[in-house]
């Protein structure tokens, strides 16, 4: 058995949507999942224990932001990424290339891999499939991410069709890397944008390089909603049903749910921490600004709905006090809040599955959260 493995527990009879389990050497996550982002060894303003209360199951981490600080080696040295962080569950991480892509202006790609300079000190660095296996590896993550190209929305056929060639050889060269490695399970990653038959190509190469995972890279990058469903519809026929498969970067409630109706098993996203520490919630009812001069005198919780420590104890006019004093408590609570919201957002998701009624399940809740769909 591989380190890492899908199993299929049903499918949804309404909507096709997959409910499985995902096994790991850091036991197994439910899906379809949302991962909470730790960029930095750390879920920004949640303590593991806080992730456990809320059941999070696995979360992510960043090869890139890592290699550069602390250093992988130091990481190796405290007995892995889990050791390091005191979270004993599955962790995820990705491979650096998207990072390098997103936050390094002056880089430079060609068949070796990517030069750039690191972006808190300006020094000369170079990221190559081979080197961002070497760093996970030190990490520790029970599933790491190939090294690929994602390039930005839109991108000319020619430059797409180019990249998706490059990303398979460097797909290959993460394989040949990871040879040898059973603790770990290695996944690839699809990119070819919003072209049908490049991304049909992109899965058949890295379906033929057999890994245990499958993620669906080089979306959420600007691209109108309706462009990335029909990508993913495009895209799963031709992924095995007996393998896992992963949205990267994709985290807002509408995406969650039709990404799992598409048959999305993962997905992780700053989202929910990210707006939280601007004091923003996600809620039954869609966003609500927290900081407006509306919720002065509310005392109700964020979601009158939500069942979570921050619903529980607390009133949305307390919050925004300490939201709008910078108090970071504040922003504790509004991040613990949505990524509760998120995860219990997908438990429901998978009762759903379990008694075929997605489709219906996604009516419901739309009602509520008020969202213009096509
Ligand atoms: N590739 C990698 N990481 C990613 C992406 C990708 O395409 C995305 C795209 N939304 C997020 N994170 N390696
Ligand atoms: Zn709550």
């Amino acid at each position: 058995m591989t380190a890492v493995y899908y199993e299929h527990i049903k499918t949804c009879k309404q909507s096709g949507a997959r409910l499985g389990k995902v096994h790991t050497p850091h036991g197994s996550f439910d899906t379809p999942m949302f991962m909470p982002v730790g960029t930095l060894a750390t879920v920004k303003m949640m303590s593991p224990d806080e992730l456990k209360e809320m059941d999070a199951q696995i979360i992510l981490s960043n090869t890139y932001h890592l290699w550069l600080r602390p250093g992988e080696d130091l990481i190796r040295e405290a007995g892995g990424l889990h050791s390091f962080m005191n979270w004993d569950r599955p962790i995820l991480t990705d491979s650096g290339g998207f990072q390098v892509f997103s936050l390094s202006k002056l880089r430079d790609i060609d068949e070796e891999g990517v030069r750039f300079r690191n972006h808190i000190s300006g020094e000369k660095l170079f990221l190559s499939p081979e080197k961002a296996m070497q760093i996970q590896h030190a990490l520790g993550s029970d599933i790491m991410m190939a090294f690929d190209e994602c390039p930005p929305y839109p991108a000319e056929y020619k430059y797409m069709k180019d990249s998706v060639e490059r990303t398979s050889r460097w797909a290959e060269r993460c394989l040949r890397e990871h040879e040898g490695n059973t603790t770990q399970g290695l996944f690839g990653i699809v990119q070819g944008g919003e072209y049908k038959d490049l991304r049909r190509q992109s899965a058949e190469d890295l379906v033929s390089m057999d890994f245990p995972g499958y993620a669906i890279g080089g979306l959420s990058v600007g691209e109108p909603k309706h462009v990335m469903n029909k990508v993913l519809e495009e895209t799963m026929p031709h992924l095995p049903d007996n393998k896992p498969r992963y949205l990267m970067g994709v985290g807002s409630a509408d995406a969650l749910i039709d990404g799992a109706i598409r048959g999305v098993d993962m997905f992780d996203c700053v989202l929910p921490t990210r707006i939280g520490r601007n004091g923003t919630c996600m809620t039954s009812e869609g966003r609500k600004v927290i900081r407006n001069a509306e919720f002065a005198r509310d005392f109700r919780p964020i979601d009158e709905k939500c069942d979570c420590y921050a619903c529980k104890n607390y009133s949305r006019a307390y919050i925004r006090h300490l939201v709008k004093s910078k108090e970071a408590f504040g922003f504790r609570l509004t991040s613990y809040h949505n990524l509760y919201f998120l995860l219990n957002l997908m438990v429901n998701v998978r009762e759903a599955i379990k008694e075929d009624r997605l489709l219906d399940f996604k009516e419901e809740f739309f009602e509520q959260y008020g969202f213009n769909r096509p």
